[in-house]
C-alpha cells in the first residue's frame, strides 16, 4: 500500500531532526521536493487515484510540499546564521597579539649619546665621504708615504689613489678648506680597516672632534675631554692623559680612565694595568694648517678621536667586539 501524504511529511520532519548541517538540509530537500523527489513523484501518481479523491489529495500534497520547503529553508537560514554569528563574533578571552617593539643597535644608542655631549658643548657634526682620496685620508693629516697605517695590510685600498677611510679625519680637513675658525665640529661615522679579532672589526664606527681658533690650548683639551668622560662614564672617575704619537697632532695624548671593572686594582679587562684607554687627542699639527692655508701664528687648535665600539665595550662591560655585528637576538635585547 502507497505511503499517505502525512506519513510523508512525518518522515520528513524525522529526518530533518537529524540532519546537523547544511549539506544534509540540502540533500533532503532534494529527496524530497526535487524533479525526482518523493512528494514531487506523489503529485504525479495522483492521476492514478480515483477522481472523487484528486482535487483533495493533490491539494494536501501540495500544501505539504510548500510547507516542508519553508521548514527547510527556515532550517538552513538558521544555521546559516549561527555559523555567520559564531565566526564574527569577537572571543573576548583570547589572549592579546604582543605588538613587537624594535630598539636602536647599542652603537646607535652609544653613538648618539657620544653626539649629544658634544653638541650640548656648543660643537657641530660634520659628515663626509667613506671612500676617500690618498690626499685627505693620509697626505693632508700629515701621514708620511712610508707610514705603515698606509699599508696594504692595513689599509683597504679602491685603485692607487681611492682609499676606504681609515678614519673621519679627512672630515675635518674638508671642513677647514670650507670654514675659517672658530670651528667647533665633531665628525662620527664608519671607519674600515684591514683588521678582525676581539677588539678589531673591519668596519668600525669613530667620533673624532676637532676645535680651532685663538688661543686654544691643551688645557681645553683636557677640560673637554674630562666633561666628556664625566658624562659618558660616571662623574666621578678619575682620567690620565699620557704621552702618545699621531702624525696629526703634537703633542698627542692618549687618554684613560680607571678601569670600571676592578676600579684601579687591576683585572683581566684592564690587562692588570688598572686603566683603560678611551681616546687619542692631541694639538693639531701646524703641517696640517699649512696644507689648507690656516695662520699658524693666529690659529691652535685640538683634536680628538675615539672608537664607538671600543667605548660600547668598556660602557657595557663587552669583551668581544663581534658581539655588536652578529645580529643575535638575545645580546641585542639586552641593551
Ligand atoms: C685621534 C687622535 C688625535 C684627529 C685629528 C684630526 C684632524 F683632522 F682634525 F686633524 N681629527 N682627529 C685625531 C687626533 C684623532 O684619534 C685617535
Amino acid at each position: 500500500m502507497e505511503k499517505t501524504i502525512e506519513q510523508i511529511n512525518q518522515e520528513a520532519l524525522n529526518e530533518l531532526e537529524t540532519a546537523s548541517d547544511m549539506e544534509s538540509i540540502r540533500a533532503l530537500s532534494v529527496r524530497y521536493l526535487g524533479r525526482k523527489g518523493i512528494i514531487t513523484r506523489f503529485l504525479r501518481n495522483i492521476s492514478k487515484l480515483p477522481p472523487e479523491e484528486r482535487p483533495i489529495a493533490g491539494k494536501k500534497a501540495n500544501e505539504t510540499k510548500k510547507t516542508l520547503d519553508k521548514i527547510f529553508k527556515d532550517a538552513l537560514d538558521r544555521l546559516e546564521t549561527a555559523t555567520a554569528d559564531a565566526t564574527d563574533r569577537i572571543d573576548v578571552s583570547l589572549p592579546g597579539r604582543m605588538v613587537l617593539a624594535g630598539s636602536l643597535h647599542p652603537i646607535t644608542q652609544i653613538n648618539r649619546l657620544i653626539c649629544d655631549i658634544f653638541t650640548n658643548l656648543g660643537f657641530d657634526i660634520v659628515e663626509g665621504p667613506e671612500v676617500e682620496t690618498d690626499y685627505y685620508n693620509f697626505e693632508a693629516l700629515n701621514i708620511p708615504k712610508n707610514h705603515p697605517a698606509r699599508d696594504m695590510q692595513d689599509t683597504f685600498y679602491i685603485s692607487d689613489n681611492i682609499v676606504l677611510r681609515t678614519h673621519t679625519s679627512p672630515v675635518q680637513i674638508r671642513t677647514m678648506e670650507k670654514q675659517t675658525p672658530p670651528v667647533r665640529i665633531i665628525a662620527p661615522g664608519k671607519v674600515y680597516r684591514c683588521d678582525s679579532d676581539l677588539t678589531h672589526t673591519p668596519m668600525f664606527h669613530q667620533v673624532e672632534g676637532l676645535l680651532v681658533d685663538e688661543n686654544v690650548s691643551f688645557g681645553d683639551l683636557k677640560g673637554i675631554l674630562t666633561t666628556f668622560v664625566h658624562r659618558m662614564f660616571d662623574e666621578q672617575i678619575s682620567l690620565r692623559f699620557r704621552p702618545s704619537f699621531f702624525p696629526f697632532t703634537e703633542p698627542s695624548a692618549e687618554v684613560d680612565i680607571l678601569c670600571v671593572i676592578c676600579r684601579g686594582k687591576g683585572c683581566r679587562v684592564c690587562s692588570q694595568t688598572g686603566w683603560l684607554e678611551v681616546l687619542g687627542a692631541g694639538m693639531v699639527h701646524p703641517a696640517l694648517f699649512e696644507n689648507i692655508g690656516y695662520d699658524t701664528a693666529r690659529y691652535t687648535g685640538f683634536a680628538f678621536g675615539m672608537g664607538v665600539e671600543r667605548i660600547a665595550m668598556l660602557k657595557y662591560g663587552i669583551d668581544d667586539i663581534r658581539k655588536y655585528f652578529d645580529n643575535d637576538l638575545r645580546f641585542l635585547r639586552q641593551f
